[in-house]
């Protein structure tokens, strides 16, 4: 099976000479102003190689990211799921799909989105788009409590309650559009930061709407803990990615528009931005003090516009940068440079004395290694090296941190140290552990925005291509290609030994608050309940237990026009064994999980008999796990 030696030959990964040419193309339309992005490259259905140029990867993959039948993943991969607004697990290093978990969106499977409970948690929205997922920590590591992520789409985050691998809380962030970059505090679970993107009128009520030079955007503190929004820093620029410092006293953001600017031209003038530093002890003490201003609905919001103050510092760096990553030893910020084909490292040591104005912003910059055309993301594997995902190259650059400050000092060294192709045009990158102190150096993942001819084609819409990195072979090795659909952002590798979920439903969180407090004023006990209780001239609420391979009650009779609202507890107390509650031709349909309740309303207009059924697979009397609903 797994032989270093292919069965058949491997063409050459990649074409020297036509490779160079589309490089020089890309590069041309940087400087030309153009928005290139490399997507030139991307649009043949050839690869940049030329016709049959594809790399293979060696067979010897099966014996790195092979996980055999029966056998357990040693790490969870939180991945997000972009557009498709959810978040998706999965096993590392076998890239094997685990679960998604329902997020910004709506879900057949289980009905999140239209039960009861998401819906209220949701608010109706049920589109978004997660860009940044993160676990909650407490000491500079995973405390396996949380993951949070962001709805670029609608300026929230969401929390997602590990024990139960299920959404429990979602907050609304006021002032923010375009919610992008958030990073939690990792000293422990206390703020999650998180950016606006796109600068707004503030507050957007009509005012200021044709004037940019008055918009703004806001760096906004949510607690982890109870998810409601403490402070908002006002600022001036776009804000991008997020990251936060080991110790409490810093979070970061990238700002890729220092121009101001609305179109494309006027945001890509400048040849410097910044990276923004907040000083959280200030701004809390701000706070405390009641030196806020209230803007639309919020009164907690610190004004920190107009340039460099106690709350937030600029650190010039070159032309658009993207990325904000800590190392794992929380010394450096480093910040990848998208329209700079540079890295640049900040000491985070520095910048007490960039606060208190003894060195200038850009005094703390301490090195800035040319790593590629089109830096994005950086990862880090715990020994001194980074590992910067680089769009227009469609490469992976590993550089070692230290070489880099020497050289920037002006010695003579090379702290690039190695590429390996990715396929293609790579967006995030992450490592296993790598944004704790328990970075592990064995895992990288490539999350490709392209996979072009790498897989079977699918019609206009293809995957992408989540490329699996082996960190400890002597040369960094493509071990595996994950088929990913449209379109994951950012992914965390955690090691499974932080993460401990339960295996039944624990009927804790807020969801069970609002199902006792029903069961409380309808005098049932949910676990034995098997009732049609009328509420009102048109409402009715149905209480029905579950065990395969049946329901508590098998027939129930409501009136036309009645709104009825389905609560189904699940009293199997055997794991992995869910059942579900779908009513035919009514948009009905939820999962109720072993142990759990779940509930679901819906309007029922017209007379006649509507079976309901089971649609989890449950027992080998499955089919027969069904009843009928008498509409009079
Ligand atoms: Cu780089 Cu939204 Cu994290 Cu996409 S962002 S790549
Ligand atoms: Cu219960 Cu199928």
């Amino acid at each position: 099976m797994s032989s270093k030696t292919p069965s058949r030959p491997i063409p050459n990964p990649v074409d020297p000479d036509s490779r160079r040419g589309f490089l020089t193309a890309t590069a041309a339309l940087l400087g030309g102003g153009a928005v290139a992005w490399g997507l030139t490259s991307c649009g043949s259905e050839d690869s940049p190689s030329g016709a049959g140029g594809v790399a293979p990867v060696a067979h010897a993959e099966k014996s790195k990211a092979h996980v055999a039948p029966g056998e357990h993943d040693d790490y969870y991969g939180f991945w997000s799921g972009g557009q498709s607004g959810e978040i998706r697990v999965l096993g590392i290093p076998s890239m094997r799909e685990l679960k998604r978990i329902p997020v910004f969106n709506f879900d057949a499977a289980t009905g999140w989105g239209a039960d009861d409970w998401s819906k209220a948690l949701l608010k109706g929205r049920i589109s978004g788009d997660t860009h940044h997922v993160h676990l909650s920590y407490t000491d500079g590591t995973y405390d396996g409590r949380y993951v949070y992520v962001n709805d670029k789409a609608s300026a929230r985050l969401a929390r997602v309650d590990l024990k139960q691998f299920e959404v429990d809380a979602i907050a609304d962030i006021p002032n923010s559009q375009g919610t992008h970059g958030i990073f939690p505090q990792r000293h422990k679970t206390g703020l999650v930061l998180c950016n606006s993107e796109f600068r707004s009128p503030q507050p957007n009520d009509g005012r200021d709407m044709d004037d940019p030079t008055k918009y703004a955007a806001m760096h906004t503190a949510i607690d982890g803990e109870t998810m409601q929004a403490v402070w908002q820093v006002m600022v001036n620029g776009n804000m991008d990615l997020c990251a936060t410092d080991y110790e409490g006293k810093y979070s970061f953001a990238t700002c890729y528009n220092s121009e101001g600017g609305v179109t494309l031209e006027q945001m890509m003038g400048a040849d410097q931005d910044w990276l923004y530093v907040f000083n959280l002890a200030n701004i809390q003490a701000a706070v405390d003090a009641g030196k806020t201003i209230t803007v639309g609905d919020f009164d907690k919001v610190i004004d920190g516009r107009g340039g460099d103050n106690e709350f937030v510092q600029r650190i010039p760096v070159p032309k658009s940068p993207h990325g904000v990553n800590i190392t794992p030893d929380g010394k450096y910020a480093v910040v990848s440079g998208k329209l700079s084909p540079t890295c640049s490292v900040v000491d985070i040591s520095k910048i007490d004395a960039v606060f208190a104005g003894s060195i200038k912003p850009r005094d703390a910059v301490v090195a800035e290694p040319e790593v590629g055309l089109g830096p994005l993301h950086t990862a880090f594997d715990g020994k001194g090296n980074a590992y910067t995902s680089i769009f227009i190259d469609s490469v992976m650059t590993k550089w070692n941190i230290d070489l880099a400050i020497k050289q920037f000092n002006g010695e003579a060294v090379e702290p690039v140290l190695e590429k390996v192709d990715v396929h293609y045009q790579v967006g995030h990158t992450n490592a296993s552990m790598s944004e704790t102190k328990e970075a592990d150096g064995k895992w990288l993942v490539a999350l490709c925005k392209f996979s072009k001819d790498r897989f079977l084609p699918t019609g206009p819409l293809r995957s992408e291509n989540d490329q699996l990195i082996d960190m400890t072979s002597e040369k960094l090795e493509v071990v595996h290609d994950g088929t990913a659909y449209p379109e994951p952002h950012d992914a965390v590798i955690v090691a499974k030994d932080k993460i401990h979920p339960e295996k039944i439903a624990t009927r804790t969180g807020s969801r069970y608050e609002m199902y006792e407090k029903w069961a409380a004023e309808d005098g049932v006990d949910l676990k034995t309940a098997n009732e049609v209780i009328r509420k009102g001239p048109k409402s009715v609420r149905v209480y029905m237990t579950s065990q395969a391979p049946s329901y508590g009650m098998t027939e129930m009779r409501v009136k036309a026009g009645d709104t009825v609202t389905f609560v189904c507890t699940n009293i199997d107390n055997v794991e992995d064994l869910s059942h579900g509650f779908c009513l035919i031709g009514h948009d009905c349909n939820m999962v109720v999980n072993t142990n759990g309740t779940n509930s679901i309303t819906v309007k029922i207009p017209n007379k006649g008999m509507y079976w309901f059924y089971c649609p989890w697979f449950c027992h080998a009397l499955h089919l027969e796990m069904r009843g009928r609903l008498f509409v009079e």
